[in-house]
C-alpha cells in the first residue's frame, strides 16, 4: 500500500538550508551538531522528498568569504541544485548575524550600515534571480529596540520604507521578477522589533512607492508569540492578496521564539492552517522555517524534516475529511455560516432601507450561534475519532 503521507512534488514542499541546517547554538550553549553544508542540506531535503529550498547569502557562504571561495560555493549549491532537481523558490538575506547589524540593518541608525545592509541585499537579489527564486523574504531580524530614545520608530519607518523603495527599483531596474515578502515578528533578538505583526506590516505596505511588489510571509511561531491567530493572520494577508509566502512550524503560546515542527505546537491551530490554505488560491511553496532541536544528532534533523511534510500531509486530510463529512455540512448550515456570504444590504437597498426595516430584537438575541456542535465535529476529526 502507498503512504497518504507520502510528500509529492506537486505538495510544493520547501524548507530554509539553516532548518536543517542549525548547529543547536543557543544563548545558553554552543553548537551541538557540526555545520552541515549547502550542498548537503539540498542532498538531504531532496532525498526526503522536498520540492525546493530558500536560503540566506551566508547559508551558502561565509560572510568574510573571498570573491574565489564565493564562487566555489555557489558553484557548489548549483551542482547540488542541478543534480537532485530540487528548486529555489525563495531566497532572503542574513541582515541580523554579523556584528555590523547589532543596531538593525534598514534601520540602523548609522548610515554606513545602512548603505551596507542594501548593498548586501542586492548583491543576493542578484544571485536569487539567476537561480529562479520567485519569492525574497525580509525578516528585520534586528531592525528594533531594547529601549525608547534610542530608536524613533517614525523615522526608522521613514528608512525602512526607504529601504523597499530602492529594492523596488533596483528589482525593476534589473528586470528581475521577484517580489519581496515581509517576514512580521514581535520580539526576539530585538526587545521590540518593528512590523511586530501581520497588520503592522501590510499597513506598512501601503505606504511604499511599489506596494504591489510586496507582501507578507506570515511565520506560525511569531504571530503565536504575540498571542494572535495565525490563521486569521493569513486570512487577512490572502482577504488583501498580499500572501506571497508563508513560513510554517510550531509554537507554544507567548514565549521565546520555538520554531518547532510544524505541527508540534498548537495541533487545533495548524489544523485550521491547513484548512485555510488547501481551500485558498495560495500558489507559493508549503515552506517549512523551523529548527530540530539542539538535542538532536543528524539522523534527528532529518526526522523532524520529515515529520513537518507528514504532519501537514495528516492535517490536510484530516481538514478534507472535514469538510466531505455530511454531519459538518449539516452543522454549518445551522451555524448560518454561508449567510455570512449574502451582503447585508440587498442589491438597490440603501442605508434608508436598513434604517426603516422593523426586525424582532427578543428573537435575534434568543437564537444560539450553533458553533459548539460545529467546532466539536472539528476536534473529533482531529483527534481521529470520526
Ligand atoms: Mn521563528
Amino acid at each position: 500500500m502507498t503512504d497518504p503521507y507520502a510528500p509529492q512534488p506537486q505538495d510544493r514542499f520547501s524548507f530554509g538550508l539553516w532548518t536543517v541546517g542549525w548547529q543547536g547554538v543557543d544563548v545558553f550553549g554552543p553548537a551541538t551538531r557540526p555545520p552541515m553544508s549547502a550542498e548537503r542540506a539540498v542532498a538531504g531535503l531532496a532525498e526526503i522528498g522536498a520540492y525546493g529550498v530558500n536560503f540566506h547569502d551566508n547559508d551558502v557562504y561565509a560572510f568574510e568569504a573571498s570573491a574565489a571561495e564565493k564562487a566555489e560555493r555557489i558553484a557548489a549549491f548549483r551542482r547540488a541544485l542541478d543534480a537532485t532537481g530540487l528548486v529555489v523558490t525563495t531566497a532572503t538575506t542574513n541582515l541580523f548575524g554579523h556584528p555590523v547589524f547589532k543596531d538593525g540593518a534598514f534601520t540602523a541608525n548609522d548610515r554606513d550600515v545602512r548603505r551596507f545592509a542594501l548593498r548586501k541585499v542586492m548583491d543576493n537579489l542578484d544571485l536569487a534571480a539567476e537561480l529562479g527564486a520567485e519569492v525574497y523574504v525580509c525578516w528585520g531580524g534586528r531592525e528594533g529596540a531594547e529601549s525608547g530614545a534610542a530608536k524613533d520608530v517614525r523615522v526608522a519607518l521613514d528608512r525602512y520604507k526607504e529601504a523597499f523603495d530602492v529594492l523596488g527599483a533596483y528589482v525593476t531596474d534589473q528586470g528581475y521578477g521577484l517580489r519581496f515578502a515581509i517576514e512580521p515578528k514581535p520580539n526576539e533578538p530585538r526587545g521590540d522589533l518593528l512590523l511586530p505583526t501581520v497588520g503592522h506590516a501590510l499597513a506598512f505596505i501601503g505606504e511604499l512607492e511599489r506596494p504591489e511588489l510586496v507582501g507578507v510571509n506570515p511565520e506560525v511561531g511569531h504571530e503565536e508569540m504575540a498571542g494572535l491567530n495565525y490563521a486569521h493572520g493569513l486570512a487577512q494577508a490572502l482577504w488583501h492578496g498580499k500572501l506571497f509566502h508563508i513560513d510554517l512550524n510550531g509554537q507554544h503560546g507567548p514565549r521565546y521564539d520555538q520554531d518547532l515542527r510544524f505541527g508540534a505546537g498548537d495541533a487545533r491551530g495548524a489544523f485550521w492552517v491547513a484548512d485555510l490554505i488547501d481551500a485558498s488560491d495560495y500558489a507559493g511553496p508549503i515552506h517549512f522555517d523551523f529548527k530540530p532541536p539542539r538535542t538532536e544528532d543528524d539522523a534527528g534533523v532529518w526526522a523532524s524534516a520529515r515529520a513537518c511534510m507528514r504532519n501537514w500531509l495528516i492535517l490536510r486530510a484530516k481538514s478534507r475529511a472535514f469538510r466531505a463529512d455530511p454531519d459538518v455540512a449539516e452543522a454549518l448550515r445551522e451555524a448560518r455560516v454561508d449567510e455570512l456570504a449574502r451582503p447585508t444590504l440587498a442589491p438597490g437597498e440603501t442605508w434608508r432601507d436598513v434604517r426603516a426595516a422593523s426586525l424582532d430584537i427578543a428573537a435575534l438575541a434568543a437564537r444560539g450561534a450553533a458553533f459548539e456542535r460545529l467546532d466539536q465535529l472539528a476536534l473529533e476529526h482531529l483527534y481521529g475519532v470520526r
